[in-house]
């Protein structure tokens, strides 16, 4: 038997922390889709304005060459794909792309570095980054990858608003699908950020394999960190020709809604971006992450090394669907 749509709430709330398990999210995956899609609409309408979606534009500003292992990445030199690898970008071309970004409606731009983490040295260039494209009124979003001591003090000087680093996946899994860093070492630059003040963008990525269970209890490890992440982007595997998880079997599309769905009641107030995968995915079927409670994405031709929607298509979406940008 299907648990009913009201059976399923946190273990413990208080006015500012929720505590989920892994139990009751799967719980939620486990209603019939209607009341699961229904109860995430509901939640989302207590916090949102349901037709606003928020829109950032990502740049790759340094591109292939990772010394990790990461089983899904294009980036990874440890994958034999055909990417060509780029130096950490000028300055001034990240600032024109940002430029473009913004003429064409994004409200924040996310500029993305292919590393394990930032020496002091790249990262004072990136730090340039950070001054001038906020100096164009976009909110500001990097990912570098792991930081050190003092890093992050140094982005918030900057004036940086969101940092990205996703779980990715289940602590449990995450050792199948990266092995040059732990779940644990994701944590830790979580905290660093955290305390230094800037916001936090943090998700995962589905379809690499894992269980739903693995999904649930990635949903958990977001839920219950100290405060949740502001920003949640769940991705959809892009598989990619040479790397490991080139030939994993396509999710069930109703799998990818209900985990945005299970990630908005988990997390009622964070923004949900329907991230990476929008490319192959129809109109009719991110109407639905949207019904679900989705409520970013990422806007732009380009994600970091592969294809997203054309500006055109998407305008073309929120016209039909009546949406609006944020
Ligand atoms: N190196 C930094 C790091 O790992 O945090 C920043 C760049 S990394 C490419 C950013 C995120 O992109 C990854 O954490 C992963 O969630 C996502 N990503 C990378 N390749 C992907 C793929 N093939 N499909 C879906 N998401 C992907
Ligand atoms: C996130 O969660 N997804 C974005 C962004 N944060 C950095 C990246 C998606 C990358 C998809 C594969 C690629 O283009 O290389
Ligand atoms: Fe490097 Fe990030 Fe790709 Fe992992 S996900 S290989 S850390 S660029």
């Amino acid at each position: 038997m299907h648990a009913t749509a009201t059976a399923v709430s946190p273990a413990s709330e208080s006015a500012s922390v929720s505590r989920w398990t892994v139990d009751e999210v799967l719980a939620l995956y486990d209603l019939p889709l209607m009341d699961l899609v229904w109860r995430a609409q509901s939640v989302h309408r207590e916090h949102f304005d349901p037709n606003a979606i928020q829109r950032s534009t990502l740049l790759s500003v340094k591109t292939g060459g990772c010394s990790e292992d990461c089983g899904y990445c294009s980036q990874s030199a440890r994958n034999k794909t055909d990417l060509e690898r780029e130096r950490l970008m000028a300055v001034e071309d990240v600032v024109a792309a940002a430029k473009v970004a913004k003429d064409k409606g994004a409200s924040r731009f996310c500029m993305g570095a292919a590393w394990r983490g930032p020496k002091d040295k790249d990262l004072d260039q990136v730090l340039d980054m950070v001054r001038e494209v906020k100096s164009l009124g976009l909110q500001t979003c990097v990912t570098l990858g792991m930081l050190q001591e003092g890093q992050a003090e140094k982005l918030k000087g900057a004036g940086l608003d969101y940092y990205n680093h996703n779980l990715d996946t289940d602590a449990e899994f995450y050792g199948q699908v990266i092995t040059t860093h732990t779940h644990g070492d994701r944590l830790d630059t979580l905290e660093q950020v955290r305390d230094a003040g800037i916001k936090v963008c943090s998700g995962g990525i589905i379809g690499m394999g894992e269980s739903r269970k693995n999904r649930a209890a990635l949903i958990v490890q977001l839920a219950n960190l100290p405060k949740p992440p502001e920003s949640v982007p769940i991705n959809n595997l892009v598989p990619i020709p040479g790397t490991p998880m080139a030939g994993n079997a396509r999710l069930d599309p109703f799998e990818f809604v209900r985990t945005i769905a299970a990630a908005r009641i988990a997390m009622p107030t964070s923004w949900v971006r329907l991230s990476a995968g929008r490319e192959e995915m129809s109109d009719e079927l991110q109407a639905l992450c949207f019904l679900a409670g989705a409520n970013s994405m990422f806007y732009g031709e380009r994600l970091l090394t592969t294809g997203n929607p054309d500006v055109d298509r998407d305008d073309a979406l929120f016209a039909r669907l009546g949406l609006t940008a944020v």
